[in-house]
């Protein structure tokens, strides 16, 4: 074959005479999966195949996300803590997408803290996390998972993991949770074009919470749905209704089958924050009580509990005893992570590599030197915005 010989590739099938054709947004129609609708109803023939404890557990687990958030947010208001990103309204989201997720199956996170505590990790370790301190995420190393706080920063690692994992045969598949703010950055694109074109088991679980910080969806894209960006990367996706928890666990547990073939899958789950990004951010400052008003009323528990209801599984249910079961585990975390003595600024230095290099050590000496003739900036350090 010469160089310039069609080739047999799918975009060589048809050719067309005439006005150049456009191909626009909408083009292309985009279903949104959902199984239980807003107001709890749902066809029985569409619920997925789990067991009554598997439909109760799914309940406790978005629970211990929502105590999660809000006991993370209320010590850092008392000063506990630099700053938290809150799940509240991800639930079925988060735990909809890791409740098939396997212990063996890598777990590279944005804002989804729960799936750890699914696969072990204890809380007093994420506590740890969000203060800084190095020794929760040896946990997290331990369970095959970690946290991305640099945005995108993430998704190259999980191709580059997936596709490894493809060379060495490996049965499990590699999994990056983004937002939509991730899909903005280039290393969104370098990873999931790259994931498509090699076909390596990866994940992409996108949750299109709208906003990335202040910047809402549809002013970080033209495109009409996040999942169809996936198409352009030869990747099929999937689009889901991520306050519907059966919806985000079917969609997962197929697009997971996918991938352990071999394709990559990205999938969209559409929800929403319904707290600040993080507890330094102000989002009266961009966007409308009336907008978190309605997502306050599409709160993914209450949906699930109507499911529940219907299917004769809430009586079973004492909402009460398990709250005050995440409460008791929360207050044991939180003393166990206050045993840890609170750390230096200068350690920041100390974990990137086992032996720091000598223009590292150099920064590490200037850091130091500065901090000595000017001890004031550790007030500005204690008081910076975080987040
Ligand atoms: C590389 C990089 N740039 C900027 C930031 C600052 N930042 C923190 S969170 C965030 C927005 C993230 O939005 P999204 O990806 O939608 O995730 P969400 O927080 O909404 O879950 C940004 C820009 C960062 N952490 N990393």
């Amino acid at each position: 074959m010469t160089e310039n010989e069609p080739t047999d590739h799918p975009a060589n099938a048809a050719v067309s005479a005439g006005e150049p054709r456009f191909l626009t947004q909408d083009d292309l129609t985009v279903d949104t999966h959902q199984i239980v609708e807003p107001d709890g109803s749902y066809d029985a023939d569409d619920v997925p195949d789990l067991d009554a404890e598997q439909f109760r557990d799914l309940y406790r687990w978005m629970l211990t996300d929502r105590v999660f958030s809000r006991r993370m947010v209320s010590i850092q208001r008392r000063g506990e803590l630099g700053t938290f990103g809150s799940t509240r309204g991800q639930e079925a989201s988060i735990i909809g997408s890791a409740y098939h997720l396997q212990p063996e199956d890598w777990l590279y996170v944005g804002r989804a803290w729960t799936p750890m505590f699914m696969r072990g990790v204890p809380m007093k370790d994420m506590i740890l996390f969000w203060r800084g301190i190095e020794e929760g995420q040896q946990s997290f190393a331990e369970h095959n998972s970690q946290i991305a706080i640099s945005i995108g920063s993430h998704l190259p690692l999980v191709a580059g993991l997936a596709w490894g994992m493809d060379l060495s045969g490996d049965d499990a598949i590699a999994t990056a949770y983004l937002g939509d703010g991730a899909t903005s950055t280039g290393a969104a694109h370098e990873a999931i074009n790259f994931a498509g074109a090699l076909g390596v088991p990866a994940l992409f679980f996108c949750q299109n919470n709208q906003y990335a910080i202040s910047l809402s969806a549809d002013e970080q894209t033209g495109a009409n749905t996040l999942a169809q960006k996936a198409l352009a990367y030869g990747m099929d996706a999937i689009r889901v209704d991520g306050q519907d928890v059966l919806a985000v666990y079917e969609a997962v547990e197929e697009a997971r089958e996918r991938v352990r073939e071999g394709e990559p899958v990205f999938v969209e789950s559409v929800t929403y924050r319904l707290d600040a990004h993080t507890t330094s951010d102000d989002p009266t400052r961009y966007r409308s009580d009336e907008e978190v008003d309605a997502w306050e009323e599409n709160d993914p528990l209450e949906r699930y509990r109507e499911f529940l209801k219907a299917e004769g599984l809430w009586a079973d249910v004492d909402h009460d005893a398990i709250v005050d079961e995440i409460e008791a585990e929360f207050d044991a975390a939180l003393d166990a992570a206050n045993e840890f003595a609170e750390r230096e600024i200068v350690e920041i230095f100390a974990h990137v590599y086992e032996e720091m290099p000598p223009e590292l050590q150099r920064q590490y000496e200037e850091f130091v030197d500065l901090l000595d003739r000017r001890p004031e900036l550790y007030d500005y350090i204690e008081q910076r915005p975080k987040g």
